[in-house]
Parts: C-alpha cells; sequence; structure tokens
C-alpha cells in the first residue's frame, strides 16, 4: 500500500533531480499533481515533457494562486522554504514537505540516516560497502547519488541515506532504524538565519528514530532529546560502554570498540585524523543495524576514498598535488590543511575562494598560519578569505585555476604539497564541484 491519499491535489516545486524523482513516484501510484519552477528552462524539463506530456507545468516566478490549488507541496531541497510564495502558500494552509517524508512513509525497509557539515558521503558510502559486504541487499542514496525515492523497492532490506539539511527541513518524521549528524560547523549561511537554525534543520533527522549515534567530540551533533533511546557513539578518544574510538597498544594505533581492538588504523586506506574518525562514525552505524564487524572490517580496509576529497592527483619534482575540491565550506577544509598539513614534511600551497556562502572565514587564518606556506585565492569571494587570512601567509589572488595551478607550481618548494580545498562553493565559477575537481586534476597533470 502506498502511504499516499489519493484524492488530493499535489504540485512538485522545483524540476531537478529530486522533481523529477517525485514526478516518477506520483504518477507511478495514479496522484494527481503538477509541477512548478522559478527557472524559465530547469533541468528536468525536456525529460518531463517527453515523459509526461500530459502533466501541468509552469515555470518562471511562483504563482501563489496556482500554489494554493494543492493540498500539499513537495518542495525541492534546492529552494529556500523561507521564499515568500511558499510561505504566502503555506499560510493559506497549504502543506510544505519534500520527497525524503514521502520515502520515510514508504519505506518497508530500516533507514540509516546520516548528516553532518561534512564527511556525509563518505560514511554513507562507507556504510553502504559494509552492509554489501555482509551480504544486505542494500540502497544507497538520498543527497548523495541517486534521489530517495528512486531507491524504493520491496526487494531492498537496508537503506542507507545521506540527509541534507535542506531535505530535512522538509522532513516531519524519518522514523529512521539509527540516525546521526556526524558533526556541525558553518555551512549554507546564505540560507539560514545563523548556526542555531542550521543545527536545528540537522536535528530533525533524530525525529522518530530507534536509535542514534553521536560524535563524543562534538557536542552539537547530540541529539536534544534521546532519553530512553539506545545511544552509540563515536570519536577519536579512548572509547567506553556504546563507543567506538582509538586504544593503543604496543605503539600500534586500533580502532576498537568499548574494551575490544578491531583492526589496526595503519590497515585504513583513507588517511587522516578525520577519516579516522569517519571509520568510526560507520563502525557504530553499521553496529546499531547488526552488521557483523569482520564484513565491515573488510569494507573499510579496501575502501579507498571518494573522489575529490583530498584525493592525491600526482608527484611532480617532489611536490605532491591533492584535489580536495569537495570542501565547500570552512569545516572541510580545515580537516584537510590541518590532517594533510601534519602528514607532510613540507608545507601546502593552498587553492581556496570560490562561493563563500555568507561563512566566517577566520577559523582559517591559525591553522593557514602554521600549515601553509602561501594562498592562492579565486573567485567571487576572494577578498573576504583574504581579509580573514590578514598577514597570515604571502597570498596570491589569480582569475582562472589554470593560473592558480602555475602559481602553485612556482610558489611549492620540493617536500610541499599543493592543496586546492576551497573552503567554498564552485558555483561562480564552475558547473559544480566534480568540474572543479576534474580543472584541476587534469592542469596538475598537464604540467611538464
Ligand atoms: N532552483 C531554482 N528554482 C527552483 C528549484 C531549484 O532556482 O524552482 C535552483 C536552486 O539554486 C538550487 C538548484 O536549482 O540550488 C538545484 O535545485 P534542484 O531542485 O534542481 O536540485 P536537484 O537536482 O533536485 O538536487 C537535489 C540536491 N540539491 C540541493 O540540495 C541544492 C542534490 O544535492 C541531491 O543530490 C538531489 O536533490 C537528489 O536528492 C546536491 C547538493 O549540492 C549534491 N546538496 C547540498 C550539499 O551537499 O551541500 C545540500
Ligand atoms: P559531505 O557529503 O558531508 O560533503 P564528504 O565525505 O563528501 O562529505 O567530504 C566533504 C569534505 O569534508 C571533504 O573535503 C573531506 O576532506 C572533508 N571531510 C571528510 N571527513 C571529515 C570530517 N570528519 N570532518 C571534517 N571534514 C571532513
Amino acid at each position: 500500500m502506498s502511504l499516499i491519499a489519493s484524492d488530493h491535489f499535489r504540485i512538485v516545486v522545483g524540476l531537478g533531480k529530486s522533481g523529477m524523482s517525485l514526478v516518477r513516484f506520483l504518477a507511478n501510484r495514479g496522484v494527481s499533481f503538477a509541477v512548478a519552477d522559478t527557472r524559465e528552462n530547469p533541468p528536468e524539463l525536456a525529460t518531463l515533457r517527453r515523459d509526461y506530456p500530459q502533466v501541468d507545468v509552469r515555470c518562471g516566478e511562483l504563482d501563489v494562486e496556482f500554489l494554493c490549488r494543492a493540498d500539499e507541496l513537495y518542495v525541492s531541497p534546492g529552494l529556500a522554504l523561507a521564499t515568500p510564495a511558499l510561505q504566502a502558500a503555506a499560510a493559506r494552509g497549504v502543506k510544505l514537505s519534500g520527497d525524503i517524508e514521502l520515502f520515510a512513509r514508504n519505506a518497508k525497509a530500516p533507514i540509516v540516516a546520516i548528516s553532518g557539515s561534512n564527511a556525509k558521503s563518505t560514511v554513507t558510502t562507507l556504510v553502504g560497502e559494509m552492509a554489501a559486504a555482509a551480504g544486505k541487499r542494500v540502497a544507497v542514496g538520498g543527497n548523495l547519488g541517486t534521489p530517495a525515492l528512486d531507491l524504493l523497492s520491496d526487494d531492498v532490506e537496508l537503506y542507507v541515506m545521506e540527509l541534507s539539511s535542506f531535505q530535512l527541513e522538509t522532513t516531519d518524521d524519518l522514523g529512521a532504524e539509527v540516525a546521526t549528524v556526524l558533526n556541525i560547523s558553518e555551512d549554507h549561511m546564505d540560507r539560514y538565519s545563523g548556526l542555531p537554525a542550521y543545527h536545528l534543520a540537522k536535528h530533525r533527522i533524530f525525529r522518530g528514530a530507534r536509535q542514534v549515534v553521536f560524535n563524543r567530540q562534538d557536542a552539537l551533533t547530540r541529539p536534544l532529546m534521546s532519553e530512553g533511546l539506545p545511544c552509540w557513539t563515536f570519536g577519536l578518544g579512548v572509547p567506553d560502554f556504546k563507543g567506538f574510538g582509538l586504544r593503543e597498544e604496543n605503539g600500534e594505533k586500533y580502532l576498537a570498540f568499548e574494551f575490544q581492538n578491531l583492526m589496526p588504523v595503519r590497515e585504513l586506506k583513507i588517511r587522516g585524523a578525520h577519516n579516522q574518525a569517519n571509520a568510526l562514525a560507520a563502525l557504530a552505524l553499521g553496529h546499531a543495524v547488526g552488521l557483523p564487524f569482520d564484513a565491515m572490517l573488510s569494507a573499510l580496509r579496501s575502501f579507498a576514498g571518494l573522489e575529490h576529497r583530498c584525493q592525491w592527483v600526482r608527484d611532480l619534482d617532489g611536490v605532491a598535488w591533492y584535489n580536495d575540491s569537495k570542501a565547500t565550506n570552512v569545516g572541510a577544509a580545515l580537516a584537510a590543511i590541518e590532517g594533510l598539513g601534519a602528514d607532510i614534511d613540507g608545507k601546502l600551497v593552498l587553492i581556496a575562494g570560490g562561493d563563500g556562502k555568507g561563512a566566517d572565514f577566520k577559523d582559517l587564518r591559525d591553522p593557514v598560519a602554521v600549515n601553509c606556506r602561501a594562498v592562492v585565492l579565486m573567485g567571487r569571494d576572494r577578498e573576504l578569505i583574504a581579509q580573514a587570512l590578514g598577514d597570515a601567509v604571502p597570498l596570491v589572488r589569480v582569475d582562472s585555476l589554470d593560473e592558480a595551478v602555475q602559481q602553485c607550481r612556482a610558489l611549492a618548494h620540493p617536500g610541499d604539497a599543493v592543496l586546492l580545498s576551497p573552503a567554498c562553493a564552485s558555483f561562480d565559477m564552475f558547473k559544480n564541484y566534480e568540474e572543479r575537481g576534474q580543472l584541476f586534476a587534469r592542469a596538475a597533470e598537464d604540467l611538464a
């Protein structure tokens, strides 16, 4: 049974990947709906017109009267709920919802739900690989990759979902088997009034959860109301009851659960303290849903990390080049600067800048002063970063990524590493972070 009333009229607002998944879901269940998008030519318009020519679609400025014909609006995570037309419709009694709420109402298998400012994709992928190694029929997606509704199937035994704060804003009752917020640092400040509002959105992930996982090193990840729920924890310190952490024995560092060593840290292919935390988080989530340790550890041993996350590109004249294009906020760039900075003999030459999404860059100053030889700045918000860094290290301004790569070649000494870790979104100069990372890697590979 599909848990969706068929006598109501819906409007899908936003015709990107998640909007199109909503269209398929609603059409397959015979629900009547229309589509709206503020863009004149939304990405999935041609697909919609080809596959569902009968669906009424309105492009351009949202029309409140049109929206008010619906009982419920399914709003894309790309559109702020504060959009005046959406608020006007809500004020007239139209319910605002989203694809994840519908997914949760219709999923028949347990859900592992993962949010956080950083590491979501890495941990989601890891838990998915652990479940597959344990022989589970697992579906992995959400903010990462396949939209949630496209994953729904009676064959699935476990859903592993990466969820963004935008998706959670329209989700009232997720009902996950286990939910986590991995870490919280400033991101998307162009969509939120401040950190408290962003924190509240993230914490909606715990609604209806049967178990929770939180980060012992980040108080903001603790669920506000978890009394009575089984709580598992992770962190880089020595673990205690129900905790995952690190233990040292005979000079060897181990991933550990409670009082038991699980696996030497050196067997992980993914590098840096932040990735040890990610491995521990994945173990905690997998353990909560009953995955056996042997399968989880074998998945951990073979996981080489995701593209664009502190990914090694090449060595040239004693300088290593790393692509961390996915560092779209300050917290992610800090993890890379501190993690990689501690791992190399020399210094970092950092490429930063882009669309800062309203962030405050001041936390970059001290780690940059300690770890960097120079910073090459590009993109729309490069002057905001320059102001935050002050005279910590030499700053070089450039107008293109190619120019940035040339400058890094000239600035780096043998033993140094060049790191693209922009602390910003890419949309001011590139299609997305993948394109930025690919162009960087190509330019670095082309250096003779
Ligand atoms: N937009 C409009 N008008 C609209 C609708 C969207 O101008 O009516 C614009 C907005 O600027 C928006 C952009 O289009 O940012 C994309 O919106 P969309 O509705 O076309 O997005 P989808 O293709 O459905 O992609 C969304 C997620 N995008 C966002 O949350 C911005 C994808 O996450 C997600 O993979 C996909 O659903 C499937 O679930 C991407 C992302 O950048 C990877 N997420 C952010 C992040 O990870 O930081 C949260
Ligand atoms: P998300 O899906 O939340 O963006 P990713 O796994 O794609 O997370 O990683 C995004 C960025 O965050 C990468 O640049 C990566 O180096 C950095 N990162 C990974 N793990 C952590 C962590 N535990 N804390 C802070 N930053 C991290």
